[in-house]
């Protein structure tokens, strides 16, 4: 049977080669989402997610993550969450639930806490460096931009039973705004999954993603028979040509999608990298360059 896997970034690779062994052994899409996820999670020299991720303008680390299971679309997500070492751990554990799917801060935090998950302070001594460099820049007059060191993880994976998981996990925005949410956790933006058609990952500026759910419309289009390249084309490009003629301002977007037979698409405006695995491609990084053609 096929299984197959794609996640955001070359950092995603790391990730798809430990859950490659997991899907090649019969092992489940949600335990390949998460091993994978939390690689990268751990690793303090990936700035963008988990332990090592920047901090926000106060100088915390607020972290956003999802999960969604394919087969009965239960969702959990969690928002602005501070020292729980694997958002995406917990993110699952609240897909468990009938309801409180999607919790944020010190509520999350207690429910990690109940469920026994770990905790762990996730500012490493480099985040908090490039912190403090970024105050001193910014009282010599430098601006505040918070649109940078950012890159969310999310992963794709289609089991060989046919389920699909899809989880997301990032620290959001280098100084963003203490309370700030992204896409990451948003259902239909951030992603989405459907075990018999599919399922869509997002990365890039959230406050651009969130202006349309593309994650449930690639979904939604792959489910009127679109093949998946083709549902990504016209759900992103042509979005990102509407949000350029009518605000004038257009962020990063990038999104990768797998449908249930295995076949992955990309679509994004920037170089974009992202990782596969598949019973039929070992673990490999692919790029990506923006637009259509
Ligand atoms: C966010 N979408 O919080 C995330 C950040 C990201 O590439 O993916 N950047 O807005």
């Amino acid at each position: 049977m096929t299984y197959a896997m794609i996640g955001t970034w070359a950092m995603a690779l790391s990730g798809v080669q430990r859950a490659a062994a997991t899907l090649a052994a019969d092992g489940t899409a949600g335990d390949a989402v998460e091993t994978a996820i939390q690689v990268i999670e751990d690793d303090p020299s990936l700035t963008s997610v988990g332990y090592g991720g920047l901090p926000n303008e106060q100088g915390m680390v607020q972290l956003d993550g999802a999960y969604m299971n394919g087969d009965n679309f239960q969702i959990g997500a969690v928002a602005g969450v501070e020292d729980v070492a694997s958002p995406i751990a917990l993110a699952r554990l609240l897909a468990k639930e009938r309801v409180n799917n999607f919790l944020v801060g010190t509520g999350a935090e207690a429910y990690a806490d109940q469920h026994g998950l770990a905790r762990k302070n996730m500012l490493t001594s480099g985040a908090k460096t490039a912190w403090q460099k970024r105050q001193v820049e910014v009282g010599q007059g430098g601006r505040l931009t918070p649109y940078d060191g950012h890159d969310t993880v999310g992963m794709i994976a289609l089991d060989a039973r046919g389920h699909i998981r899809v989880g997301t996990s990032t620290s959001g925005l280098f100084m963003k705004h203490a309370g700030r949410v992204g896409d990451s956790p948003q259902p239909g933006n951030g992603f989405y999954a459907d075990s018999a058609v599919g399922a869509a990952a997002a990365t890039g500026l959230g406050e651009d993603l969130m202006k349309r759910p593309l994650c449930f419309e690639i979904v939604s289009l792959m489910a009127q028979g679109m093949p998946v390249q083709e549902a990504m084309d016209k759900a992103v490009y042509t979005f990102i040509d509407q949000l350029q003629a009518r605000n004038g301002a257009v962020g990063e977007f990038s999104y990768i999608a797998l449908d249930h037979q295995g076949n992955f698409g990309v679509a994004t405006n920037v170089e974009f990298q992202y990782a596969v695995f598949s019973d039929r491609v070992a673990p490999r990084l692919y790029l990506a360059m923006p637009g259509n053609d």
